[in-house]
């Protein structure tokens, strides 16, 4: 009897303890598990050269028709020579988390110079995913591993690789906001002292800037989706993984955002809706970083970098089936002054002041 009830109890140990364990570092989930548990049957993977390159070297192997990157308008489109294929700078320090990575082969180093924002620094392209039956993806799920120079000076921000889709490969970035059935972004971002973020450039109904954790940029830039639920480490891998589903119809808000980070769950917005009409669906990724924010006080003071490694896609032609909100019709503030004139003719109060 004794015996049995200090089975019992050290049972009850390991269970308590396990479960705290579990809730102290969330669940891990590999990129695979999470393609799997979406139906995402497509992959493929951005292709890394075997050797290191530089500069003008590494830009051309990118813009490399034979090396598949798809490349919108066929080129880097903003700094080529800010990408560098460079030794791991980091191959004692891997990603925490389940999957393990592929740490053979150079990595893509970005560099920002001292003073840089979006025009001087940094880098941008968008890797388009062809499909060769000419289908669409509905669906898109992107990782990759991220590193930050060691003591890597957050300054206020920046840019990171996300996902970008829609007709329109200019729109949805730099204060270019969408119409529903242009474009759409989702970018990472990082803030003050590494805090990670989804950055989104999405219409924005049903009140969601009012939703708990969105911030809408007042300044008619984008919005931040979940600021702080998880701050990148410098000097070492960390791994990204998003999943981003296409609201359907295109009168729902159901679409669906997940981010992992170091394989575990951080972010969950299941209401969004990406696109107004079915122009819109996931092209790929819109490998874009620079620091900033528009005006001098986001700029590195010192040269710096990122580095990137195992870009893998995976993707579906079915959009999200979640519940959603019917998209209650805008009325743009152009239309509510139209409206208030009229009723103030009505009401025969002529053209009042207020
Ligand atoms: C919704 O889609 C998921 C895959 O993303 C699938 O597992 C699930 O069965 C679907 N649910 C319904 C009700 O169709
Ligand atoms: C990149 O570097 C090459 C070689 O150094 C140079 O010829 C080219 O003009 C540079 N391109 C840009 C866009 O700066
Ligand atoms: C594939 O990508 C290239 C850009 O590299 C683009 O010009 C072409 O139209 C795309 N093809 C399809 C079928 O989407
Ligand atoms: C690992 O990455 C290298 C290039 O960085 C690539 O050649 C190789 O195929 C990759 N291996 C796997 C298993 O993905
Ligand atoms: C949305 O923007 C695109 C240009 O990017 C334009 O061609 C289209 O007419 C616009 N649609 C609406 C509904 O405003
Ligand atoms: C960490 C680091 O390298 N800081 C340097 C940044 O640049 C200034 C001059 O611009 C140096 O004084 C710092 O040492």
């Amino acid at each position: 009897m004794m015996f049995l009830n200090a089975l019992l109890v050290s049972l009850l140990h390991v269970f308590l303890s396990s479960t705290s364990l579990v809730r102290a570092q969330g669940q891990l989930t590999a990129a695979e598990d999470i393609a799997t548990q979406y139906s995402l049957t497509t992959s493929t993977s951005i292709p890394f050269p075997s050797a290191t390159l530089s500069s003008a070297d590494a830009a051309n192997f990118i813009q490399d028709l034979s090396n598949d990157w798809s490349l919108s308008k066929g080129k880097i489109q903003n700094l080529p020579n800010d990408t560098d294929f460079v030794p791991d700078p980091f191959p004692n320090s891997p990603t925490p988390g389940l999957a393990p990575s592929n740490t053979s082969g150079p990595v893509l180093q970005v560099t920002y110079p001292a003073g840089s924002l979006h025009l001087n620094g940094g880098t941008q392209l968008y890797s388009l995913w062809n499909t060769s039956d000419g289908s669409v993806f509905n669906s898109m799920l992107l990782s990759y591993e991220l590193a930050f120079d060691a003591g890597f000076d957050w300054v206020k921000g920046g840019k990171l690789p996300g996902l970008r889709g829609g007709p329109d490969p200019d729109g949805c970035s730099g204060g270019n906001q969408p119409n529903g059935s242009d474009c759409f972004s989702t970018r990472m971002m990082w803030r003050t002292d590494g805090q990670g973020e989804v950055y989104a450039y999405i219409p924005t109904p049903n009140n969601l800037c009012n939703d708990n954790g969105i911030i809408c940029n007042d300044d008619g830039f984008g919005e931040s989706i979940d600021r702080g639920k998880f701050s990148f480490v410098a000097g070492q891998w960390n791994r990204i993984t998003m999943l981003v589903q296409m609201n359907n119809p295109p009168s729902i808000a159901n679409g669906n955002l997940k981010l992992y980070y170091n394989d575990v769950l951080a972010i969950s917005q299941v209401n969004l809706q990406y696109r107004s009409a079915l122009s819109v669906n996931a092209g790929g990724l819109y490998l874009s970083t620079f620091f900033g924010g528009n005006d001098q006080s986001w700029a590195p003071p010192n040269t710096t970098h990122t580095y990137f490694r195992n870009f893998r896609l995976w993707g579906s032609s079915a959009a999200s089936n979640l519940t959603g909100s019917t998209v209650s019709a805008a009325t743009s503030t152009h239309e509510v002054a139209w409206l208030v004139g009229i009723i103030c003719l009505a009401l025969g109060m002529g053209a009042v002041g207020f």
